[in-house]
């Protein structure tokens, strides 16, 4: 509360959208005393910034400004994002922390396989590893080849990448005559910027041998970061000395009862450079209090498992990508790699490519047609949809090196 009510009138003080929001909204700094209080502050959302374009909503002058990162949206101008030298600091700080409850520490040599530049990804976690006494290794993405006899030569015990990109360079280690469970020393896996299900996190666990953890953030809030699993793997602690995380119906902007399913909402308790109030994520999650079995008691998300701009709705039910993942992975047969095609067709049933895995489709028993009707029948019996399948050849689907495009929207190219 005491860094909750700090924040509310340093945003009051020197941001003017913050004070012209909240004096239209009839709330001053003074009045919030509790949470509930402070539930009278409206919301910000992402357009907010994307109006404050180019420098967002700046509290400080341009010249405290350290570093800018900016998050490329599907359209328009991309989401401007500042720091102040103390905001890297903290973001360092957190990361660094991020990697520790992952069970990583200054013996481990990081790979760190992730966009480095505008986005937040590569830099946020290369400052956090050197912070914490990783060797750290910006391979960065792409050059797969180059990674695989790096991450070889170099005994890296730690890869950072995101899960499509961690599936593709397993997958590419094989090709590449690599038998990763003899060649490579990674113990551990931090991934994330994007959902991905427990069911690939298997695959990928048993595929390169380590443990995968799951790496919430986003730019708005430094990046990287926010939450992340412990070595028990259930839920990603949220470092709620620094957000303070509020669940609500996307709706009504309501804010639901602990337990509840809903929109996270979070607070930056110390940002300086670019402070926000009551952020609007549009990301869906659960979110637990209980004390963890490791003994924090930062609240958990049970998993960010799509934003509810991803939603479909085929046939009047309400589908999340990473449900259909959920029911891909867990099947045999299925390869790493799938995409819902949307189209004219959407409304009534969904389309789906999905490929098959190399051993199966090698495989004299593979009947194309019988697999077809059984994965359809999967589908069908756990999200009541109707489904059009198309069974593509392992490898002819695009790999990523960074966030996977799973939903392919004809009706817009
Ligand atoms: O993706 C920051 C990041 C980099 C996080 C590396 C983790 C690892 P943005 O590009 O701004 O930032 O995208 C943020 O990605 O709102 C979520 O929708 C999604 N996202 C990020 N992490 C996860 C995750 C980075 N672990 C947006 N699970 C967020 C599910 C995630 N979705």
């Amino acid at each position: 509360m005491e860094r909750l009510k700090k924040m509310v009138r340093y945003s009051y003080d020197n941001v003017p959208m913050y004070r012209k929001r909240m004096d239209e909204a009839g709330v001053s700094p003074d009045c919030i005393r509790n949470l509930e209080d402070y539930t009278k502050v409206p919301f910000t959302v992402k357009d907010d910034l994307r109006d404050h374009y180019p420098y967002g909503i700046l509290a400080v002058p341009i010249e405290q400004v350290t570093r800018i990162h900016a998050s490329s949206g599907t359209t328009g101008k991309p989401t401007v994002v500042s720091y102040t030298r103390t905001d890297i600091h903290t973001w360092t700080r957190l990361m660094a922390r991020t990697f520790a409850a992952g069970g990583i520490n200054s013996s481990d040599i990081m790979q760190i396989a992730l966009g480095y530049g505008l986005f937040t990804g590569g830099l946020g976690f290369h400052y956090g590893a050197e912070l914490l006494g990783c060797t750290v290794l910006p391979t960065a993405t792409g050059n797969t080849k180059r990674q695989l006899m790096m991450a070889k030569d170099m005994g890296c015990t730690v890869l950072s990448a995101t899960p499509s990109y961690a599936a593709f360079i397993a997958e590419a280690a094989v090709k590449e005559g690599y038998d990763p469970h003899k060649d490579f020393k990674f113990r551990i896996g931090m991934f994330g910027a994007e959902p991905w299900s427990d069911e690939a996190r298997l695959r990928i666990e048993a595929a390169l041998g380590l443990r995968a953890h799951d790496v919430y953030g986003m730019s708005e809030l430094y990046g990287p970061g926010v939450a992340v699993e412990c070595v028990h793997q259930d839920g990603l602690h949220i470092w709620s000395d620094e957000f303070l995380v509020e669940v609500i119906d996307t709706d009504t902007g309501e804010v639901l009862p602990e337990g509840s399913h809903g929109e996270l909402v979070f607070t930056m308790l110390t940002r300086e450079a670019m402070p926000l109030l009551r952020y609007r994520t549009r990301d869906l999650a659960t979110v637990k209090y209980e004390e963890c079995q490791c003994g924090r008691y930062h609240p958990r998300i049970m998993r960010v498992k799509g934003r509810s701009d991803d939603m479909l709705i085929i046939g009047g039910v309400n589908v999340f990508p990473s449900q259909v993942e959920t029911v891909l992975m867990k099947m045999e047969g299925v390869g790493d790699q799938y995409q819902i095609v949307v189209d004219r067709d959407i409304l009534d049933k969904l389309h789906l490519k999905v490929e098959v895995d190399e051993r199966l489709y090698n495989s004299p028993d593979y009947d194309p047609a019988a697999f077809t009707k059984l994965l359809g029948e999967e589908l069908t019996a756990i999200m009541t949809i109707r489904v059009r399948i198309e069974l593509m050849e392992p490898g002819s689907l695009p790999r990523t090196e960074g966030k996977a495009k799973r939903v392919i929207d004809l009706r817009k190219e």
